[in-house]
C-alpha cells in the first residue's frame, strides 16, 4: 500500500529521483542564527565574497524569497567518490570532479517541485542550490537531515558531510520533520587540528580569508605567499577537514553517475594543465563546477602549485 501522506509521498518521490535524503521544516525567521551570521560578517569571514554581505534579511527569513512561504523542503546527495590523484597530478575537490552539481540538483529539483505541483495544482514556490541568499545547512539542520560539524559542514550520520544541499521553499503547508538537536562531535577536534590554514572557528564558522576553498574558487587577484606552504598540490577547493572527519570513514560512494570524475581530471599532469588553451578548458569544463575561476584563475592555481 503507497503511503498516502503528501510528505511522504514527496520524500519516496525524493529518493527515486536519486536524492540520498529529504526533510521538511516549517517555515520561520531564522534569528537564532543572526547573531552568528552578523558577526561573521562583521568580522570580514566572508573575504571578497561581497554578495554574501547582501540580503541578509533575505537569508534569516524565507518569507522575503517567496510569497506566502510554509514550507523548506531540503534534500541531501551524496557525492563521495574514492579520489587518490598521485602526486604529480593537481588535486581537485570531490565535488568538483564531475557535472556540475548546480544543474544536476536543480534539475532534479525541478522534477520534485514538478511532481508536488501535480499533487497540488497552483502551488507556488523556488527551487534553490547554493547561489541563492538561504542558509541552507541551517535549513538541513531544521529538516532533521544532520548536525553542524566543527568544520562546519552538515553531517548526516548515515552519509556523513559529502553532501550537496538542495532547497525548495513551498506555500504548501506539511506535517513537518523535527530540527535536528544533537551534536555527535562530541569531543572531537580533528578537523580543526587538520586544517593547515588555521581557517576554522570556534564557533564552527569558517574565516574564508584564509581557507584553501575560498582561496583557490572565490579568491580574484594575487594569491597569499604562503598558499603553497599549506595547501600542497591543490587547485580547486579543499576537501582536508571532511576527509580526517571520522563520520566520513565510511561514506558511501555516490549513486550519481554524473558526478563520477572528468577524464581529464584523473589522467592530465599539472604540465598537461599549465599548456592547455582556453578552447580547451572551456571544452572540458563545459558543465563543470570548475568554470567559477575562469581560464586564468584555473591557470593561476596551476603555475602556483608548479612554483
Ligand atoms: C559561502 C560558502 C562557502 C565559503 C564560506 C564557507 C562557510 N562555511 O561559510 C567557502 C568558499 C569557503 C566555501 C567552502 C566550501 N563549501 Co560552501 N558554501 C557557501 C554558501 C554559498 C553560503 C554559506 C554561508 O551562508 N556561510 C555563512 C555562515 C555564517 O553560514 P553557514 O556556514 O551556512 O553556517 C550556518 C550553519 O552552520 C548554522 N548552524 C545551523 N545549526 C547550527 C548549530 C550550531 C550548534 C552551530 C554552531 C551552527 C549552526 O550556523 C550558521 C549560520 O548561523 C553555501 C550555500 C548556501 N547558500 O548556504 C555553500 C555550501 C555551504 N558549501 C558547500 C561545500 C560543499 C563547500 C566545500 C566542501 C567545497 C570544497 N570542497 O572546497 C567547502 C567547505 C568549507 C567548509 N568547511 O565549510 C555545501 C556544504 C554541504 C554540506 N554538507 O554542508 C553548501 C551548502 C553548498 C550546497 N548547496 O551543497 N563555501
Ligand atoms: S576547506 Fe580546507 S582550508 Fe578550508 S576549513 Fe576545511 S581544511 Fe581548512
Ligand atoms: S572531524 Fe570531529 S569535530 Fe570535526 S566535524 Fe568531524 S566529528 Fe566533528
Amino acid at each position: 500500500m503507497p503511503d498516502p501522506k503528501p510528505e511522504n509521498i514527496i520524500k519516496n518521490k525524493a529518493v527515486e529521483l536519486g536524492f540520498d535524503h529529504c526533510g521538511i521544516a516549517g517555515v520561520k525567521t531564522l534569528h537564532e542564527h543572526e547573531e552568528r551570521l552578523n558577526s561573521w560578517l562583521a568580522n570580514g569571514m566572508h573575504a571578497g565574497m561581497s554578495y554574501m554581505g547582501r540580503n541578509k534579511e533575505k537569508r534569516l527569513d524565507p518569507g522575503l524569497l517567496v510569497k506566502d512561504a510554509r514550507s523548506v523542503i531540503v534534500t541531501a546527495t551524496n557525492y563521495y567518490q574514492t579520489y587518490n590523484p598521485a602526486e604529480d597530478k593537481p588535486v581537485f575537490a570531490r565535488y568538483a570532479l564531475g557535472k556540475d552539481y548546480h544543474r544536476v540538483i536543480k534539475t532534479k529539483l525541478y522534477e520534485l517541485f514538478g511532481i508536488i505541483k501535480e499533487m497540488h495544482p497552483g502551488a507556488g514556490g523556488r527551487v534553490f542550490v547554493d547561489t541563492a541568499p538561504v542558509l541552507e545547512r541551517a535549513w538541513a539542520v531544521e529538516a532533521g537531515l544532520g548536525w553542524i560539524g566543527r568544520n562546519s559542514m552538515l553531517i548526516n550520520k548515515k552519509l556523513g558531510s559529502f553532501t550537496f544541499l538542495g532547497v525548495i521553499i513551498v506555500d504548501l503547508k506539511f506535517s513537518y520533520d523535527k530540527p535536528f538537536n544533537k551534536d555527535y562531535c562530541g569531543s572531537c577536534r580533528k578537523c580543526i587540528d587538520a586544517c593547515p590554514a588555521g581557517a576554522i572557528n570556534e564557533d564552527r564558522t569558517i574565516d574564508s580569508n584564509k581557507c584553501i576553498s575560498y582561496l583557490t574558487i572565490e579568491h580574484h587577484g594575487e594569491l597569499p605567499h604562503d598558499l603553497h606552504r599549506v595547501s600542497d598540490n591543490k587547485v580547486f577547493g579543499c576537501d582536508i577537514c571532511q576527509e580526517v572527519c571520522p563520520w566520513n570513514s565510511k561514506a558511501p560512494e555516490t549513486k550519481i553517475k554524473e558526478f563520477h570524475p572528468l577524464p581529464e581530471i584523473l589522467h592530465y599532469t599539472t604540465e598537461q594543465w599549465k599548456r592547455i588553451s582556453r578552447d580547451e578548458f572551456n571544452t572540458i569544463f563545459d558543465d563543470s563546477a570548475v568554470q567559477r575561476t575562469g581560464y586564468d584563475g584555473f591557470l593561476r592555481g596551476v603555475l602556483r602549485i608548479l612554483q
